[in-house]
């Protein structure tokens, strides 16, 4: 049995996302960031960075929103390249993301809309927008090359990205109109939305 630990108003909606596309079945601890129930002996010993998401498989217990990602997809044997040189883009672009662009895109949206008005601070905002727009310039050529990050088809690549970039959704993307395209694709289809309802 998959559990799913971490709420939807998290970067477990990644998780939740890719359980969607591959149809499991699991049990889902809805449970927030920083909540009593992350605090617990019994969840540290999940993930000791008091986090979510994590998931146990059947006894398996991982953490970190993109590794679950591709092991959930290599592991159904969908929605993962197999191809080795596709693979290790998937890697690039997961890995890229979360350096580039996880925290900075969290941090404009909310200093810029997302918190109460009072507790919003513009210059964490503008250090965000300086490190998110070279982001998706880049995210702007690669996707002038290609439909898709990792390969010919939507893939995990895409799927973590895209799902990271859930704050992007409510920014004008204007300026590149092919990332905006790129996202609009991901987020059309049919597990995204579920992942997304479960949210909002
Ligand atoms: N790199 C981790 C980040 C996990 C993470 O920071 N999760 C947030 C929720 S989105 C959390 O649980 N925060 C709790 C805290 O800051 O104490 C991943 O991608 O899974």
């Amino acid at each position: 049995m998959l559990t799913i630990y971490g709420s939807a108003r998290s970067r477990a909606l990644r998780t939740l996302w890719m359980a969607g596309e591959l149809g499991l079945q699991y049990e889902h601890k809805d449970y927030l960031p920083r909540s009593p129930e992350t605090k617990t002996d019994q969840f540290r010993a999940l993930n000791p960075n008091s986090r979510v998401p994590v998931i146990d498989d059947d006894g398996f217990v991982l953490s970190e929103s993109m590794a679950i990602n591709f092991y959930l997809a290599k592991k159904h044997g969908k929605l993962y390249p197999t191809d080795p040189k596709q693979e290790a883009r998937a890697l690039q672009w997961s890995l890229w993301e979360t350096d580039r662009l996880d925290r900075q895109i969290v941090n404009y949206v909310n200093h810029t809309s997302g918190l109460p008005e009072a507790e919003r601070k513009p210059d964490v905002a503008a250090a965000a927008w300086a490190e998110v727009v070279p982001a998706f310039d880049v995210l702007e050529t690669a996707l002038a090359k290609s439909e898709w990050l990792a390969g010919p088809e939507f893939s995990v690549a895409d799927l973590n990205v895209a799902s990271a970039l859930y704050r992007a959704l409510s920014i004008d993307l204007g300026k590149w109109p092919r990332l905006k395209a790129w996202l609009n694709r991901c987020w059309e289809r049919p597990a995204a939305k579920r992942a997304r309802a479960m949210r909002e």
